[in-house]
């Protein structure tokens, strides 16, 4: 093998950047502040990604009491710390670089708060299920920063949140088969990781700037979602003076009918009555959520 570094081509067909958003701050929950680039109006749903919010939360503001029934819910901390409490009595609290994956199926109410002084950050992304798997148990996975998968290239750090990388695999068990890849490039390096052909994929980019998918595209900042077109992959380059940190988020599409209302994401309207019915009645799931309020509900006073 010679010069393989420069002629050694790991993709076929690289996928190239179809759309770009800039996610603007809004407010969401009780005075917490989000940048929504998926879920928001020009990008209702992103087969199977519902939402993408870059959290930015400072007590007393939070995501109080509130349900969640058909899909998965992701949250990974970029800063600071968030504490998580449900009507089953499952609580604790994630810091910066760790992670939980919340499985939310037939229903779960919870309660996700600042656990720390300042301002909080991090991501939290929204998976659909597919309609055989919309009503099975909740199930928590929940990694903790230190032991988050992570392996060092050629000036590329990634951190394994689900799928594989640099022959770094996740523990995580994705219901929805999903890649999730924490990326940090040094100036100058150039990534090139394989994407399933038939997956939907997107770049949120969270530092720096970074030129996606052609050599000779324009660079994209910080606060900014991607949408991938069809390939077997991404290509990368850090062009700049500084690091460059992006997620590659990528999903294999359910291609089924969708109707949401709120936190719940069903496949029909009946289904979504029979929802709203069920939580309403703590019934089918929400049984516990008749006598239960979180702890940081109860200690509001009002
Ligand atoms: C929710 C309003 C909400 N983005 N990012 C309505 F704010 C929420 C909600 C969140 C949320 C929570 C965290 Cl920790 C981070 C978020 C929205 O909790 F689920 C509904 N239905
Ligand atoms: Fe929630």
């Amino acid at each position: 093998m010679h010069d393989q570094k420069e002629s050694c081509n790991l993709l076929k067909e690289p996928r190239l950047v179809v759309r770009k958003f800039l996610a603007r701050p809004q407010h969401e929950g009780l005075g917490a502040i989000v940048r929504r680039s998926i879920g928001r109006f020009e990008l209702k749903y992103f087969d199977p990604f519902l939402v993408l919010d870059e959290f930015s939360v400072t007590a007393p503001a939070g995501f109080p009491d509130h349900p969640h029934r058909g899909f998965e819910t992701v949250t990974y901390m970029l800063q600071g710390s968030f504490t998580h409490e449900d009507f089953e009595g499952h609580k604790g609290t994630i810091g910066a670089g760790d992670l939980q994956w919340m499985t939310a199926g037939r229903g779960i109410v919870h309660s996700e708060m600042p656990a720390a002084q300042g301002t909080q950050k991090g991501l939290q992304l929204w998976i659909n299920l597919s309609s055989k798997h919309k009503m099975i148990e909740p199930r928590y996975q929940e990694i903790l920063s230190k032991d988050v998968a992570e392996a060092i290239k050629d000036g590329i750090k990634v951190r394994v949140i689900a799928g594989e990388a640099l022959g770094t695999k996740s523990p995580i068990y994705t219901r929805t088969p999903t890649m999730y890849l924490d990326f940090t490039l040094k100036p100058g390096a150039h990534l090139q990781q394989p994407v399933p052909i038939s997956w939907n994929a997107f770049i949120y980019v969270l530092e720096g700037e970074g030129i996606f998918g052609n050599t000779k595209s324009s660079p994209t900042a910080a606060h900014h979602l991607l949408l991938l077109g069809t390939g077997d992959g991404l290509e990368v380059w850090n062009k700049s003076s500084k690091p460059l940190r992006f997620i590659l988020v990528g999903g294999e599409p359910l291609g089924e009918p969708l109707v949401q209302f709120g936190p719940f994401v069903m496949n029909t309207q009946e289904e979504i009555d029979q929802t709203i019915d069920d939580f309403e009645n703590y019934v089918n799931g929400f049984e516990k959520a008749r006598h239960w309020r979180s702890e940081s509900n109860l200690s509001l006073d009002y």
